[in-house]
C-alpha cells in the first residue's frame, strides 16, 4: 500500500476529512498528523519524523497560529521540501463578541500579509515574558515548563517570517484546486500518473462529490500551560512594561547576554574614547601650526568645557539608554537585509502612492518586527518629519535608532538638521560633531558645524571660522563654505587680506554669487583700493541691480552729479583717502550680519531670510532623501545569466543595457565583432557587468553549436535566452521579391531562432528552470502590403512561441514574446532598405517606439516572479494604431 501523510491543525479537520474522502478511491493510505494549539503535545514536525514519504501539508491561519504546528516547522520545510506539497486553506476564528465562527483567509503572498503573523508570535512571546513576574510570586508554578514555553515562543517568533517566505516560494495549491482535477497536481507531485488516470475512471465527478463548505468545528483556544494564563494580544510592543524586572534572576541565559552586551559596549566606549583622544591630539598639532599660541590655549579651555558638558550629556544619555534597554530588542531574529529592503520598498511605495497613513502604519508594524532596523527607522523618521509642524515624533524615532546604533551617521546628521530646524542650535551642533567624529568625510559636515556653531555661539566666531576653514579644505568646491569663512574673516576676525582671498575663491567658484562681489567691493574700498572696489561693485550691480543706489554709485566713483549734500550722513566714518571728500561710504547691504554697517532692521531681515532659506533647504533635503530612497534601490533579484542574440544594435543592445543595469550576467552575440566588443566594454565599465561576447551567425547551426560549446562552464547554465536577432529585407510585392532576401529573413528570423533554442533549451529542461523570450513583431499578427515574407517569418515566430510554451511549461520553463510596432534607434529600416539612408527615413513624421521601450518590456517579462509567465506583449508608439494605420502628422511633443 502506498502511503501519504496529511498534516494539519486540528481546527481544519473538516477540510482534512474532505481531502481524505477524495483519496479513499485511490490505492494510497492516508496517515493523519495533527496538532492543536498547545505546546504540550508533540510538535507536528516531530510527529512527522516517524513518517517517511510525501506529505500534504494543510496550511491555514489556524496552523500559522498554532504553536505545535509552527514549532520547528521551518526545519521541516527546509529539510523535506522535495516531499512536501503545501495546500493553503482558509482558517476559522471565533468572533469574541458574537461567539460566532468566522472564516479567515490565509494569505502570505505579500510581506504585508506576513507581518500580522510575525506580530502575533512576537506578541505571544512578549506577553508571556511580561507575565513571568506574576508567576514568580507563586511558589508552585512549573518554572521549567514556562521557560521552555518561552524558549519555543521565542524560536517560533524568530522563524515565522522565514517559514512564510519559503512557503511563498514553494509551489502550493488551494484545496479546491487540488480536488478540481482529480488531484492531478498531487499525482504530478507524487509522479504517479497511473493513479490519477485510475481515479478519473473510478470517480468521474470527483470534484462535485467533495464539498469544502462543511461546517467547521470550533477552533481550539490556546491551551494554557499549567499555571499560565491565557495569552492575550499585546497592542504595541513598546507598551510592554517591566520586562527588565521580569527578567530579574530568572532568565539566566538572557541575563548573561545582557551582561556580555554591556561589557562589549563598555569596551567599545573605551576604544572610542581612546580614538577621540588620539584625534584630538592630531587636531591640536594642526592647530599649533596654524593658530597663535594664546588663541590655542583659550580654545583648549573651551574644548575642555565642551567635553565636560558632553560627558554630562553622555551620562544622561546612558541613563536614558539603560531605561530604554528594558524594552530591549524584542525578537531573537537578526534583521535580514533583503527583508528590510523589501519592507522599506513597500512602505515607500505606499507613500509615493499618496497613502501616507498606510505607509506610517506599515512602518510601525515593520518596526515591531525589526526594531533595530536602522534603515526602516530612519525612513520612518524622515516621513514623520516631512511636512510636519511637530518634529518631535521624528526626533523620538531617531533617538530610538541611536540607542540601538549610536554611531549611525545618517541618523546623527538628521538629528542635527531637525534640531537646527527647531532652533536647538546647541544640540544640532553636538549631533553634527558626532557625525564628524564618526566620519570626518561625511559630506558637508564641517560646513554644517560652522553654521551651527555660528548660531549657537555667535560670540565665538573663531570657532565657526575653524569649521568653515576645514570645510573649504575638505571640499575646495564648496562655495558657501568659502563665502561664510570670508565673511567671518572680513568682520569679526578682522583679517581683510585673508577675507579678500576667500571672497575671490568664492567668486572663482561662483562668479554670479549674489553678494560676494559686493562684499569684495566693500573690502577693497576699506583697503583703499578704489579701482578694484569699483570693478566689483559694477559686477555686483549687474547681478543684483537692487544694490545700485545713487549713494553707492557716488561712493564707488560712478557719478559726481547727484546732489551730494543730501547723501552725506553725519556719523559715517571718514571717507578713505583718494575718494573726494563729498563722496559717502557705500550704503552697505552685505548679505550677512557681520558687516557691522548693517542696521538692526536689516540684520533682522537678513536673519529671517536666512532662516527661511534654511527651512526651504531642509525641506528640499528631506524630499530628496525620500526620493533617493525610492529610486536607486533596484529590486534585489537573483543574478541571472542572460543570452541576447543581436546585441550589436537596436533592441538587443538596449536589452543588454537594462539587464546590465540590474546586475545580471550577459552573453551578448552578433556578427560585427568590433561593435560587440565595444558594447561589452562599455557595459562592464558603466555597470561593472560581467559580459561574455560571442561572435557568430545565427543562420549557421554548426557555428551556433560551436559558440555555445565554447562557453566556459560557469557560463553554460543560461537562465534567459532572448531570441532577438532578426531583420526585414526589402518591401516588395510577392511577384517581385528577391530570393536572397527571402532566404536571409527565413534563415535569420525563423531558423536562427530555432537553432539557438535547440541548443539552449535542453539545459533549461534538465535544470527545470529557464525563460525564452522571442522578439516577434506586429508584422506577425497583421500582414501588411509588401510585407509578405517578413510578416510570414514573424508569424512563424508567433507560432513557435506558442509551440515552445506548450512543450516547455511542464519543465517549469517560461516562454514569452514581445511584439512591437515600429521601433526607432535601431538599424531595422536601414537593413531593410539595403543601407539606403534616404529610404530608411520612415519614422521622421511620427514618433515610434524607442529600442529602450521594447527592452523594458523584455526586462519586465524576465523579472516577474517565478510563477508568472507573460505570454505576449503587443506594443506600439502612441501615434501608431495598427501595422498600417499611423498618424504621420508630425511627432507629438514628448
Ligand atoms: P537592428 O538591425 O538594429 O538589430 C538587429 C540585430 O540582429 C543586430 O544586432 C544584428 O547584429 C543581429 N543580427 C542580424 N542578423 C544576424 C545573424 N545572421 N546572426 C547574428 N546576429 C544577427 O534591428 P532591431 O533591433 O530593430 O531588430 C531586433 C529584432 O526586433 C528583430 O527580430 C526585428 O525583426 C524585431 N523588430 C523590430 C522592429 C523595428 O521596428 N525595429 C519592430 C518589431 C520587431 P550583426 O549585424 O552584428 O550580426
Ligand atoms: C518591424 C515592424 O511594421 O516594420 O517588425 O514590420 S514592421
Amino acid at each position: 500500500m502506498k502511503k501519504i501523510a496529511l498534516a494539519y491543525c486540528i481546527d481544519n479537520l473538516d477540510i482534512a476529512e474532505v481531502i481524505a474522502q477524495g483519496l479513499k478511491h485511490t490505492s494510497y493510505s492516508l496517515e493523519h498528523f495533527y496538532c492543536k494549539r498547545s505546546s504540550q503535545e508533540l510538535p507536528l514536525a516531530e510527529q512527522l519524523k516517524s513518517f517517511n514519504g510525501h506529505i500534504l501539508l494543510l496550511v491555514s491561519d489556524n496552523f500559522l497560529k498554532s504553536i505545535s504546528c509552527m514549532n520547528t516547522a521551518l526545519n521541516l520545510l527546509q529539510n523535506r521540501s522535495a516531499h512536501i506539497l503545501p495546500v493553503v486553506i482558509d482558517g476559522y476564528s471565533r468572533d469574541e463578541q458574537t461567539n460566532e465562527i468566522i472564516p479567515v483567509s490565509t494569505r502570505f503572498e505579500r510581506i504585508g500579509d506576513i507581518i500580522p503573523y510575525i506580530n502575533y508570535w512576537q506578541n505571544q512571546y512578549l506577553d508571556l515574558r511580561s507575565q513571568k513576574k506574576r508567576f514568580d510570586q507563586e511558589e508552585d508554578y512549573d518554572k521549567d515548563a514556562l521557560n521552555d514555553h518561552l524558549r519555543i515562543l521565542r524560536q517560533v517568533s524568530s522563524e515565522a517570517s522565514e517559514f512564510l517566505r519559503i512557503l511563498r516560494n514553494t509551489p502550493h495549491l488551494s484545496a479546491e484546486t487540488l480536488a478540481a482535477n482529480h488531484f492531478e497536481a498531487l499525482f504530478d507531485f507524487l509522479e504517479d500518473q497511473d493513479e490519477w488516470t485510475a481515479l478519473q475512471t473510478k470517480v468521474p465527478d470527483l470534484n462535485a462529490s467533495l464539498s469544502f463548505t462543511v461546517q467547521p468545528i470550533a477552533p481550539t483556544v490556546l491551551t494554557p500551560e499549567p499555571g499560565f494564563e491565557e495569552v492575550e494580544d499585546v497592542e504595541d510592543v513598546e507598551d510592554v512594561e517591566d520586562v527588565e524586572d521580569v527578567e530579574e534572576g530568572e532568565d539566566v541565559e538572557e541575563e548573561e547576554d545582557v551582561e556580555e552586551e554591556e561589557e562589549e559596549e563598555e569596551e567599545e566606549e573605551e576604544e572610542e574614547e581612546e580614538e577621540e583622544e588620539e584625534e584630538e591630539e592630531e587636531e591640536e598639532e594642526e592647530e599649533e601650526e596654524e593658530e597663535e599660541e594664546e588663541e590655542e590655549e583659550e580654545e583648549e579651555e573651551e574644548e575642555e568645557e565642551e567635553e565636560e558638558e558632553e560627558e554630562e550629556e553622555e551620562e544622561e544619555e546612558e541613563e536614558e539608554e539603560e531605561e530604554e534597554d528594558a524594552l530591549g530588542p524584542i525578537s531573537g531574529s537578526a534583521p535580514k537585509e533583503s527583508e528590510i529592503q523589501d519592507l522599506l520598498g513597500q512602505a515607500i511605495q505606499l507613500e509615493n502612492a499618496g497613502r501616507h497613513e498606510e505607509s506610517l502604519t506599515f512602518f510601525q508594524q515593520a518596526l515591531k518586527m525589526y526594531p533595530e532596523a536602522a534603515a526602516l527607522r530612519y525612513h520612518y523618521a524622515l516621513l514623520l518629519a516631512r511636512n510636519a509642524t511637530d518634529l518631535n515624533p521624528a526626533i523620538n524615532q531617531l533617538r530610538i535608532l541611536l540607542d540601538y546604533h549610536p554611531n549611525d551617521e545618517q541618523a546623527n546628521y538628521l538629528m542635527g538638521e531637525l534640531n537646527e530646524l527647531q532652533q536647538y542650535d546647541d544640540l544640532a551642533f553636538r549631533y553634527y560633531q558626532k557625525v564628524a567624529d564618526i566620519n570626518p568625510d561625511f559630506p558637508d559636515i564641517y560646513y554644517r558645524l560652522g553654521v551651527a556653531s555660528l548660531k549657537s555661539d555667535p560670540e565665538l566666531p573663531e570657532k565657526a571660522g575653524k569649521y568653515f576653514k576645514k570645510a573649504c579644505k575638505r571640499n575646495p568646491g564648496h562655495t558657501d563654505a568659502h563665502y561664510q569663512y570670508a565673511l567671518l574673516l572680513a568682520e569679526p576676525l578682522d583679517n581683510p587680506e585673508k577675507a579678500i582671498k576667500y571672497f575671490e575663491k568664492t567668486l572663482a567658484l561662483s562668479p554670479e554669487h549674489p553678494f560676494a562681489n559686493y562684499d569684495l567691493a566693500l573690502l577693497y574700498f576699506g583697503e583703499k583700493e578704489f579701482g578694484k572696489a569699483q570693478k566689483y561693485y559694477l559686477r555686483a550691480v549687474s547681478i543684483n541691480p537692487e544694490l545700485k543706489t545713487p549713494e553707492n554709485d557716488l561712493a564707488f566713483g560712478l557719478s559726481a552729479v547727484t546732489a551730494l549734500s543730501e547723501t552725506i550722513t553725519a556719523g559715517l566714518p571718514e571717507p578713505p583717502a583718494g575718494v573726494p571728500e563729498s563722496i559717502p561710504m557705500p550704503a552697505a547691504e552685505s548679505s550677512a550680519g557681520y558687516s557691522g554697517l548693517t542696521s538692526g532692521d536689516q540684520l533682522e531681515k537678513d536673519t529671517i531670510e536666512a532662516l527661511k532659506e534654511n527651512i526651504a533647504r531642509l525641506e528640499r533635503f528631506l524630499e530628496s532623501k525620500i526620493k533617493a530612497a525610492a529610486q536607486p534601490e533596484l529590486p534585489k533579484e537573483p543574478v541571472k545569466t542572460v543570452l541576447i542574440t543581436g546585441a550589436t544594435s537596436g533592441i538587443g543592445k538596449a536589452t543588454a543595457q537594462i539587464f546590465a543595469q540590474h546586475g545580471h550576467r550577459l552573453i551578448l552575440t552578433g556578427r560585427r565583432e568590433d561593435r560587440l566588443m565595444e558594447w561589452c566594454n562599455q557595459l562592464s565599465t558603466a555597470y561593472h557587468a560581467e559580459v561574455f561576447p560571442l561572435v557568430f551567425d545565427v543562420r549557421n547551426p554548426a557555428e551556433v553549436r560551436q559558440a555555445m560549446d565554447s562557453l566556459p562552464e560557469e557560463w553554460q547554465a543560461i537562465d534567459v535566452l532572448v531570441n532577438n536577432a532578426g531583420k526585414a529585407k526589402g518591401l516588395s510585392p510577392i511577384h517581385e521579391g528577391k530570393l536572397e532576401h527571402w532566404e536571409e529573413m527565413i534563415d535569420t528570423n525563423i531558423k536562427g531562432l530555432l537553432y539557438m533554442t535547440r541548443v539552449i533549451a535542453p539545459g533549461m529542461v534538465a535544470r527545470e528552470t529557464g525563460h525564452i523570450i522571442n522578439v516577434g513583431s506586429i508584422a506577425g499578427k497583421e500582414i501588411y502590403p509588401n510585407g509578405n515574407v517578413y510578416c510570414a517569418s514573424k508569424a512563424a515566430v508567433d507560432a513557435l512561441t506558442a509551440g515552445m510554451r506548450l512543450d516547455l511549461h511542464k519543465f517549469n520553463i517560461r516562454v514569452s514574446q514581445v511584439s512591437p510596432g515600429h521601433v526607432e534607434e535601431t538599424e531595422f529600416a536601414l537593413v531593410r532598405f539595403d543601407g539606403d539612408a534616404e529610404r530608411a527615413q520612415i519614422y521622421k513624421d511620427f514618433q515610434p517606439l524607442k529600442a529602450s521601450d521594447v527592452a523594458e518590456v523584455i526586462y519586465f517579462q524576465a523579472s516577474r516572479p517565478a510563477h508568472v509567465n507573460i505570454q505576449d506583449v503587443v506594443l506600439y508608439g502612441t501615434q501608431q494604431a495598427s501595422a498600417t494605420v499611423i498618424n504621420r502628422s508630425g511627432r507629438n511633443p514628448e
